[in-house]
């Protein structure tokens, strides 16, 4: 089986037996544990000192999906700021497709080459970047996956945004809501690859066979590839192919954005619903004309800041990413690694007019 179809049945067998996973539950679970056991490879080697000293002076690079992406560029700032805080020099390198794999593999062996401290990086594409990630910790740097996971193997620890789980199976339950639980559906995704919208895209599927769910037909998964000018372009192709769709969830914040956009300019504003996860100032104008009632997400910023504390602890020492080390995140407070090595953010919030003017980001 194919490492994506592996993670996508453990995904979906984590979903039916209801344990509350985060996004990269089972791929390379034993392998990662028994290396770290062994002290093994990369960066993993060696023992966690909680009280190790908190090194500064360290060079943190981030490496975002995409940058010129406004979600990215919040995040990034979060980790700017606490990398700063910290006494440390911070860095972003990036492509600005969100689907130049080559790319970002070149980005990963550069820093490498480098010999920054820690990077943390949102994959594109895991099995990509898999080789060259390995490659940065036999060298002795610390990497952390934030926002879109590689294989557990491939990193020291994931910041995840918030559990998979909740993320799929609410912004199907907003939509089935604004629908009234009847009709064709679809999701506008980002790139095919992206392994944070497929794990949601597997919840969410999961989600929809709950019988209450027996009236809506999910009839496409169309992808963007956070592009917005494709995902405009992907919107419209949906109502052309699906003229009685009665609703859209798109995932990401370039997604939603390119959708709504289409929308608003449509015969069918406030007529197909969209939800999904977008940032309150690209959503503000959309949620105010009637086109989109409610969405969700996280706080970037937040995301980017744990990403930040995360490599400078694993960089000090004071973790390794083993399920059950604790550390403190500045103001954030105390963080506890999960199992394979995730750390989670915290509970999106939902968006809707009532509090959308009390967010600015
Ligand atoms: C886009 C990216 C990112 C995702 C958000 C929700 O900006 O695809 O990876 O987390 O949307």
């Amino acid at each position: 089986m194919r490492k994506s179809s592996l993670r996508r049945a453990c995904a979906a067998l984590a979903a039916v037996t209801s344990l509350t996973l985060a996004a990269t539950a089972c791929g390379g679970t034993t392998k990662n544990d028994v290396k770290k056991e062994e002290g093994g490879s990369g960066a993993s080697a060696g023992k966690a000192d909680p009280n190790a000293e908190t090194k500064k002076g360290l060079t943190v690079a981030f490496l975002p999906k995409q940058v010129n992406n406004p979600y990215f560029t919040t995040a990034d700032k979060g980790g700017e700021k606490a990398v700063k805080e910290l006494g440390s020099t911070y860095k972003e390198v990036g492509t600005s497709s969100g689907t130049d794999t080559a790319g970002q593999v070149s980005y990963v062996n550069t820093l490498t080459q480098q010999q920054v401290d820690a990077m943390a990086v949102s994959a594109q594409d895991p099995g990509a970047l898999c080789t060259a990630l390995k490659q940065a910790m036999k060298n002795g740097i610390k990497v952390v996956t934030y926002d879109s996971d590689a294989d557990a193997e491939c990193r020291n620890a994931f910041v995840s945004q918030a559990s998979a789980e909740d993320l799929g199976r609410t912004e199907v339950q907003l939509l089935a809501e604004q629908i009234g639980y009847k009709g064709e559906i679809a999701i506008l995704s980002a790139a095919q690859t992206a392994t944070n919208q497929n794990t949601w895209i597997d919840y969410m599927k999961d989600e929809l066979k709950d019988d209450k769910y027996k009236d809506i037909e999910l009839v496409k998964v169309a992808y963007g590839d956070d592009d917005a000018q494709k995902s405009f372009q992907q919107t419209q192709g949906l109502l052309q192919e699906h003229p009685n769709l009665k609703g859209i969830i798109s995932p990401t914040t370039v997604g939603i954005k390119a959708a709504a956009q289409y929308l608003s300019g449509s015969k069918y504003k406030g007529k197909v619903r969209l939800t999904g996860l977008g940032t309150p100032n690209d959503m503000r104008k959309y949620v105010k004309n009637g086109t989109v009632e409610a969405f969700e997400l996280w706080d970037p910023a937040k995301l980017g800041e744990l990403a930040a504390h995360t490599s400078v602890a694993l960089a000090s020492g004071r973790i390794t990413g083993k399920e059950g080390e604790t550390f403190t995140a500045g103001d954030m407070g105390e963080y506890t690694i999960g199992k394979d090595g995730v750390i989670n953010l915290g509970r999106p919030t939902v968006f809707d007019a009532e509090n959308i003017d009390e967010f600015d980001f």
